[in-house]
């Protein structure tokens, strides 16, 4: 008889549907007898793919946390978590304090934290309130046996965020909390090459900045644990997890998302919109607006890795000129420089460097180059004084010795800039400001912080601790956290480098603006690869190393989308792509497409065939330069949608979705694209195509007058 009922209350605890599973054994793989041990669900799923629902999952009654100490505050609400019995994640906090913020109307914000010690938190500035907001339209319903919290709308009680989908695990270095999604489109949780609306049939997605030519299901340049998405009568909302750990959030068919964390805190912030542009808007109120770039920013910019000479930079520039290509900004990549260190350039391929970017400005052209954040360290001593300047004042990133932790980069042997310490910014303003004396360069294009580094960990590999190891380890490029980085257990000066990493990018990005406008007084511009929420108040971005194929080509028109929702406007794909060679029809088309990217740069690796727009035939040069132009003529219309950008938290290139939101064929539009309300894009992103077929939501739509639209 026992036996009976034991079955069958298994069989209902185990009863979930494999889609509204939630994995018990993220960190390995375990079997029959070890997951029931840990107290879990056992029922393997036929999965040929094996990513599907997993075998191991929470049964409802999962032992989780109970709150306890309910009270109102001032700001809104806290409570006490406690849990007795320990999870399966090693060191467990079996107490946590939450706070519940009515930050404004339509912001709510879950802070989860520990009680006792203190816990690393993201070092940015978010808006801080005096009082709970009144009236607001969200609710919170809080489930305090099995801890959970469910924010809904007010006004029709639509529910938006539902933890109770899964047991809370906090653990020093593991936190996990799921939710049920009101709907399946949700946009956003880059950086990842994605469509424009996710992909919910259990992908998993990574946030670990790191230096990769773009393909799917791999961690990028950028993390922004940041989504959209439509609740279930159509209306948008918005969730940010302000967490800069190493991160995989699973999406699962349910629909419902997972996000695990390997460090910080939960610091929740819940967007009510109910539309698009106001979930974006109210995102950005949180990060802080773009910071507005200078009108020739928005020009033609030309580069290209092996312009190996002045003469060749200057070629490039007369070739583009003469052919009829309107140039705003020269570029040179990592060639000007001497042994390929910062703040040098080679006298001899470079001699006439300084005349050469002056004679750029005498032909009312900008002109910018890049540095790295990774310091040659082996230049016979006295021959290299930013290196040892820097030393001296203590500004890299060390080990656990405390001496500098040494990589290999450009330059052979470096160290890295800790750009969290005060004086690195100091360091690196100077060093710019020498420089600048010298060589009068417009803008800086930061590379290589994620930071990248050709020898994972360091030359002595990393340490054997618990953060190099961790109990989980996201699911990582390379398996570990310093595959082609610096090692997790680093130090910086404000925490753990296994902290900090997905924001080495932005410190970088910060020091860099600021030390623009110092020495310049004038409106900055500074392009980086890597990137974090806020990197938009001080930089631009661009797609990184995107290869020259058709299919990367569609894949920038969601990424530029996307980049624009978090807050980064000045943003573009390398036109005709970066790694290997681009084809005539290619580079036509890119050119078009990349004509309406709010960043438009012709940028090329160094063994490719030439890509400039000289270097191809009459017919494709005149198709270029006519898509050049109609963008030209629409400048003045892209500077006032920055200037909005930058005023108010709006986007510069937008989703269709976010301009007809009721109008559900827009929701996976990414073939098309807007600039602000009124200009819709409808580019040829198809080898031998001289048709589209696009989308046109319903309303009055004009062909733009005096543009030439109709690209042959
Ligand atoms: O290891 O500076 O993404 O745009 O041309 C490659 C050389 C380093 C990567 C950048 C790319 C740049 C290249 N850099």
């Amino acid at each position: 008889m026992i036996w009976t009922v034991c079955r069958g209350e298994n069989a209902s605890k185990c009863s979930a549907a494999p889609n509204n599973r939630f994995d018990c054994a993220p960190e390995k793989v375990l079997n029959k007898k070890e997951c029931e041990a840990r107290g879990c669900c056992y029922i393997p799923v036929d999965d040929s793919l094996g990513s599907g629902p997993p075998a191991c999952f929470f049964p409802p009654d999962y032992p989780n946390y109970k709150m306890t100490d309910f009270t109102e505050t001032k700001y809104g609400c806290t409570g006490t978590l406690t849990r007795t019995k320990h999870t399966f994640m090693p060191n467990d906090l079996m107490k946590l304090h939450m706070d519940v913020l009515f930050e404004t109307e339509y912001r709510l914000r879950i802070i989860i934290k520990d009680t006792t010690e203190k816990r690393y938190e993201v070092p940015i500035e978010t808006p801080k309130i005096n009082q709970k907001a009144d009236p607001v339209q969200y609710d919170v319903q809080f489930t305090s046996e099995s801890f959970g919290f469910r924010v809904s709308r007010k006004c029709n009680g639509n529910v938006l965020v539902d933890t109770n989908a899964a047991p809370i695990i906090f653990a020093d270095q593991f936190i996990q909390m799921s939710t049920s999604l009101p709907s399946s489109y949700i946009y956003g949780l880059g950086e990842h090459l994605t469509s424009i609306n996710l992909d919910l049939n259990w992908k998993k997605l990574t946030f670990w900045n790191r230096d990769l030519i773009p393909r799917e299901d791999a961690n990028l340049y950028g993390s922004h644990p940041v989504y959209l998405g439509f609740d279930k009568d159509g209306s948008a909302y918005g969730v940010f997890l302000l967490n800069s750990n190493a991160m995989d959030v699973i999406l699962q068919p349910a629909p419902a998302l997972t996000w695990r964390t390997i460090g910080g805190i939960v610091d929740m912030y819940i967007f009510l919109g109910p539309d698009p542009k106001t979930v974006i808007k109210q995102y950005q109120e949180v990060i802080g607006f773009p910071f507005l770039p200078p009108y020739w920013a928005f020009g033609f910019h030309l580069c290209r890795w092996g312009y190996n000479s002045s003469a060749m930079t200057r070629e490039a520039v007369e070739k583009t000129r003469a052919a009829g290509i309107p140039l705003e900004v020269q570029w040179n990549d990592i060639d000007y420089m001497d042994a390929y260190r910062d703040f040098t350039y080679d006298h001899e391929r470079f001699g006439d460097f300084p005349e050469m970017v002056k004679e750029f400005h005498k032909k009312d052209m900008k002109y910018v180059l890049i540095m790295e954040p990774a310091i040659g360290n082996s230049s016979p001593p006295g021959s290299y004084p930013p290196y040892e300047e820097g030393l001296q004042k203590g500004i890299y990133v060390t080990n656990e010795t405390g001496q500098p932790l040494v990589g290999k980069v450009w330059p052979g042997y470096t160290v890295f800039v800790d750009f969290t310490n005060p004086e690195a910014h100091k360091w690196w303003h100077d060093m710019f400001k020498a420089f600048h004396e010298k060589v009068p360069f417009d803008g800086a294009w930061i590379d290589m912080n994620e930071p990248a580094n050709n020898v994972h960990g360091s030359l002595d590999g990393c340490p054997d601790n618990s953060l190099e190891n961790p109990p989980y380890v996201p699911d990582v490029v390379g398996k570990v956290l310093r595959d082609t980085t610096i090692c997790a257990s680093s130090f910086q000066n404000i925490s753990s480098h296994y902290n900090l990493h997905n924001m080495y990018g932005l410190f970088e990005a910060i020091a860099t603006h600021n030390a623009l406008v110092k020495i310049r007084n004038k409106r900055p511009f500074v392009i980086s690869r890597s990137n974090f929420p806020t990197l938009g108040r001080y930089a631009g971005h661009w797609t990184g190393d995107v290869e020259s194929t058709w299919e990367q080509l569609y894949y920038t028109i969601p990424a530029i989308i996307l980049c624009n929702m978090y807050g980064i406007p000045l943003v573009g794909a390398d036109l005709c792509g970066f790694v290997g060679d681009a084809s005539e029809e290619l580079c036509i088309r890119w050119s078009q497409v990349g004509a309406f990217y709010p960043f438009m740069r012709n940028h090329n690796t160094k063994d490719a065939k030439s890509q400039e727009p000289y270097a191809f035939s009459k017919h494709a040069v005149d198709a270029i330069r006519k898509a050049t132009l109609a963008r030209y003529m629409l400048l003045p219309f892209m500077y006032t949608l920055f200037y909005k950008a930058h005023t108010s938290g709006e986007t510069v290139v937008r989703a269709l979705f976010m301009e007809f939101p009721q109008d559900q064929n827009t929701w996976t539009v990414d073939r098309q694209f807007m600039w602000g309300e009124a200009l819709l894009i409808t580019p040829v992103v198809e080898q031998g195509k001289t048709a589209v077929t696009g989308y046109f939501p319903a309303g009055m739509w004009y062909s733009p007058i005096g543009v030439s639209y109709n690209f042959k």
